[in-house]
């Protein structure tokens, strides 16, 4: 393995433990896989909660050298996408990138990757649900499973390590920024592509993603170029 793993019981968060764990300068190897067999407290983007149960949710977060670049997150998707993919080709014709950071199923969400930087390390927090069959009220209109499209089950600590392993050969490959032929699979798969999407008070067409991770919207006005905030897809939660 290319990486330390750091595999605990339980935390709050896998990607607080990770910043701690930063803060303290312990770490052996520059990448780092920080995995909770059961997470409390997750995180979700813009101060909003990531709901995970023990045995259904893969909780982790990977910690790797770069400063802040957002295709960094984009990158992750990718991986995820790809890992998913490679190990469970039953998943691969119903799986798609909702950008930036979402993996969805049909019109619902599979995943979500919640990236925070310091000037020098990002910490990749993934969150995937495996085996859960139902969600709490607020969110079981909008969140399904692998369980859920496969009937099968599936262990997290394993596909961790896996797409930890993809996902750690994507970045150095990558640098983190992406290469054209990584933006066009993103491209491919991103579900935003040629649908409406609104964004602050405008709508558009998403037509493309930029090398720097932003997603290119056509609207009355011309092409916007959105690098960060919500972006609701038509159709989509
Ligand atoms: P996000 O802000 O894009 O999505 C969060 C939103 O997704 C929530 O407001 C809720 O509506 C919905 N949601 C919450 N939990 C789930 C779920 N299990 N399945 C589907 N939808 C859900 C996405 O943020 C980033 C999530 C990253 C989670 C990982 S887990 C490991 C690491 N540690 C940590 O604290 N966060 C990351």
């Amino acid at each position: 393995m290319n990486f330390e793993i750091i595999h605990l019981k339980e935390t709050d968060s896998t990607n607080t433990y990770a910043k701690a764990l930063l803060k303290k300068g312990e770490l052996s190897a520059p990448f780092a896989l920080v995995f909770a067999d059961n997470q409390t407290k997750g995180r979700g983007r813009l101060g909003r909660n990531w709901e995970s149960r023990e045995g259904d949710t893969l909780c982790m977060s990977l910690i790797a050298p770069y400063p802040f670049k957002p295709a960094i997150t984009l990158l992750s998707a990718l991986a995820v996408y790809k890992t998913l993919t490679k190990i469970y080709k039953e998943v691969k014709k119903d799986l798609k990138i909702k950008w930036p950071n979402d993996l969805v199923i049909g019109s619902k969400k599979l995943c979500g990757i919640l990236t925070e930087s310091t000037d020098k390390v990002a910490v990749i927090g993934i969150g995937i649900n495996l085996n859960s069959t139902s969600f709490s009220d607020d969110i079981s209109h909008k969140a399904t499973s692998l369980k859920l499209l496969t009937n099968k089950d599936y262990e997290a600590f394993d596909l961790a390590q896996r797409l930890t392993e993809n996902l750690v050969n994507i970045l150095k490959e990558t640098d983190g920024t992406f290469t054209d032929a990584f933006l066009k699979e993103y491209t491919s798969l991103c579900i935003n592509m040629g649908r409406e999407v609104i964004f602050s008070d405008k709508s558009g067409i998403a037509t493309g993603v930029d090398k720097d991770g932003s997603l290119l919207v056509k609207t009355n006005e011309g092409t916007e170029r959105i690098s960060s905030g919500e972006v609701f897809v038509s159709g989509i939660y």
